[in-house]
Order: C-alpha cells, then structure tokens, then sequence
C-alpha cells in the first residue's frame, strides 16, 4: 500500500527514508505485539474475605476448563453443607441479638440441636447431613429466623445432592480452595505461595476485589468497605507492587442492586452526595473512594475499574476478556516506552 502511494507521488530521499522508518517501526512492533502475546503475565487477585476471589477463580475454570470431576463435585457437596449450617447458626445468632422471638416455641429445641453442630469438625456426608433437615427446615421457615434473614446477607439452603456449577459459586470456603488458575499465558492466583512466579513489574497486574454491597456490613467487628479500602491503600504502598497495572472489580453488584433500594450509604458514609437509591451514584461514589487511594499514594498506577457479579459466568466472561485486554494494551505501552 505504501509502496503503491510512494511510485504514484514520485518520492523524495526523505519520503523513502520515512518510509523506511514507518516500516522499521512497523516491523518493531509486530515483535513487541509477538513478545507480549507470548510472555507469562500474572494476575493476582486480591481483596479482603468474602469478596469473591475464590470465586473469580473457579469461574476461570468454569469459563477456560477442564470440566469439574465427579469426585470434585462431592467434595464441594460437604462445603455447601458447612455453609448452610453455619449461615443458619449465623441467622439463630443474630435473631437472639436482634431481640426477635421463635414464632413456634418447639423450635427452641431445633435451635439447640443446630446450634451445637461444629460443622468445620465433622465429616459432613449426605446421611451425617439428613440427621439436621428437619431441625434446619423447621428454623429456617420460623418467621422470626425470616425476619433476621430479611435484614442480613443472602445464605442459600439445599439438601441431599450433588452441587451445580452455579452452587459451587455459591459455596465458600476460606483458604481452602484451589486458589490458582493457569490460562495460556496467564497465571491467576491468590496466593502468596505463588508469588515467586509473579515478576512485580508490567506483567503483573493485582486484580482487586472489593464486595461493593458491604458498606453497611462489618468484617471482624469492622466496616467491610473501610476495611477493603485500606487493605487496597497497603497494596498500593507495597514496594514490590509499584509497577502493577490495578484492576478493581467492585464485585457483587447484583446484592448491591437490590440493597440500594432499602439501604441509605450516608448512614455510613456520610460524605456520599447523590440519591443514595440510585444504583449508578452509589457505584461512582465507590469508585472515587478508591480512585481517591490511588491519588494520596502515588498516581503512577494504571488503574481500570469494573463492575461485576462474580457468581455470574456471562459477566465474568466479559470482564475477564476485557482484564485481557487491559494487560494486553498495557505492555505494549510498556514495551514502547523501553
Ligand atoms: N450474590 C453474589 N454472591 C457472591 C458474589 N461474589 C461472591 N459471592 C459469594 O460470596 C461468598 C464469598 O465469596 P468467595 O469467592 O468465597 O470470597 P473470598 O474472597 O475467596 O473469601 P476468602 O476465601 O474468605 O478470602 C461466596 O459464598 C460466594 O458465592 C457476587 O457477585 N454476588
Ligand atoms: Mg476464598
């Protein structure tokens, strides 16, 4: 094409000479594009507990492969039932400090029974776990544990089967899972132990996950949010981490959706200016708090931002594709700038 254009216009020394350079330039960066296809780069996912890291993680396997095995799903079968026994014991908790009553009093002794379960000490199997549903059955349709349940955080309840994808999802299970996953090129982990794969510079990038519908929950006795935003301050002010492009993903819109339409941010944010029921300036109003981390630190980082559901494949499919984007465009400028 140039060639054509540069006999039509009769070149000069100088034009054969910019064509030259256009050319070297050009053949520069087909092996930059080249090089930067084929570097390992690193994800690491960070963020503080229940924000969903394991969770992006097991959708990279959902999304990327190989299939979950047979015995991979029984083993997520007992964590499923871990968890709907301690978010009950949860529920009976807070119901107790809530001051609400047992709608039917013979779910005191359901209460007892459920309450000394020590379900991080037990094998959970199908038969342990039948012993508890009619006791769980009977609680959890008590209206009062209803009414604990309708002012906490979503706990799903299931009984005798083998988990879907989208229950494995759903399940948590702190540090215990597989926190790593290897796409091509890529390694996505949220462990430290895998640190030593990872170069601290323009190939890596710190996926941050915050759970954006938390800013009236506390962590540990304190706020969620102001705890992720502190933790994401100290990730800033990490030296190793200086070069790393950030990515956060504001994860758990879907529960954030539904929040905002009860819950008013200013009660613990009072700073927050805007229609505290309005999804869209309770997202930008999140943005800016951590935006705002990254201006008091060093404002060197490229920092992007999504908002995403992480129990949702078609979500994180998008998102994950558009990261790979993100670190495909941010070696290339690095690259240029070498
Ligand atoms: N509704 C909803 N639930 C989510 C979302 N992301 C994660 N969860 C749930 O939140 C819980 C915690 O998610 P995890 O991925 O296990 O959190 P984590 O960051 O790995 O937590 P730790 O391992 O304790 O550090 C799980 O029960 C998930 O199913 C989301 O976007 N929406
Ligand atoms: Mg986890």
């Amino acid at each position: 094409m140039s060639k054509t254009l540069g006999w039509c216009l009769l070149p000069t020394t100088s034009d054969f000479k910019q064509e030259r350079e256009a050319r070297r330039s050009s053949r520069d960066i087909d092996v930059m594009l080249k090089r930067t296809s084929q570097e390992p780069v690193a994800i690491l996912v960070l963020g503080i507990s229940q924000s969903g890291k394991s969770t992006f993680i097991k959708q990279m396997r959902i999304i990327n492969g190989p299939e979950f095995s047979q015995q991979e799903l029984i083993d997520f079968r007992r964590t499923v039932y871990q968890n709907i026994i301690e978010g009950l014991q949860e529920l009976v908790v807070k119901k107790t400090k809530m001051g609400i009553p047992w709608e039917n009093s013979a779910n005191e002794t359901h209460e007892m029974l459920v309450m000394s379960v020590e379900s991080w000490n037990m094998n959970l199997e199908p038969h342990t776990f039948q012993g508890f549903v009619t006791a769980i059955n009977s609680l959890w349709n008590d209206s009062g544990i209803q009414e604990a349940y309708s002012k906490t955080k979503k706990i799903n309840f299931f009984v005798s089967y083998i988990p879907c994808k989208q229950d494995i999802l759903y399940a948590h299970k702190s540090c215990r899972d597989r926190d790593y996953f290897v796409h091509r090129n890529i390694l996505i982990t949220r462990s430290r132990s895998m640190w030593k794969y990872c170069f601290f510079d323009h190939n890596t990038t710190i996926l941050f996950m915050a759970a954006s519908s938390e800013f009236d929950q506390d962590l540990y006795g304190d706020n969620s949010l102001v705890e992720s935003l502190n933790l994401f301050k100290s990730v800033l002010c990490n030296r190793f981490l200086r070069k790393c492009t950030i990515i956060l993903f504001l994860n758990k819109t879907d529960l954030l959706a539904e929040k905002v339409q009860t819950a008013d941010i200013r009660k613990n944010f009072p700073e927050f200016q805007g229609d505290p029921h309005s999804l869209e300036d309770v997202q930008r109003f999140l943005v800016e708090c951590f935006r705002e981390r990254i201006t008091t630190v060093d404002d060197s980082h490229s920092f992007f931002y999504h908002f995403t559901t992480a129990v949702d494949t078609e979500n994180i499919r998008i998102a994950f594709d558009s990261v790979k984007e993100t670190i495909f465009r941010e070696n290339v400028k690095n690259l240029m700038m070498q």
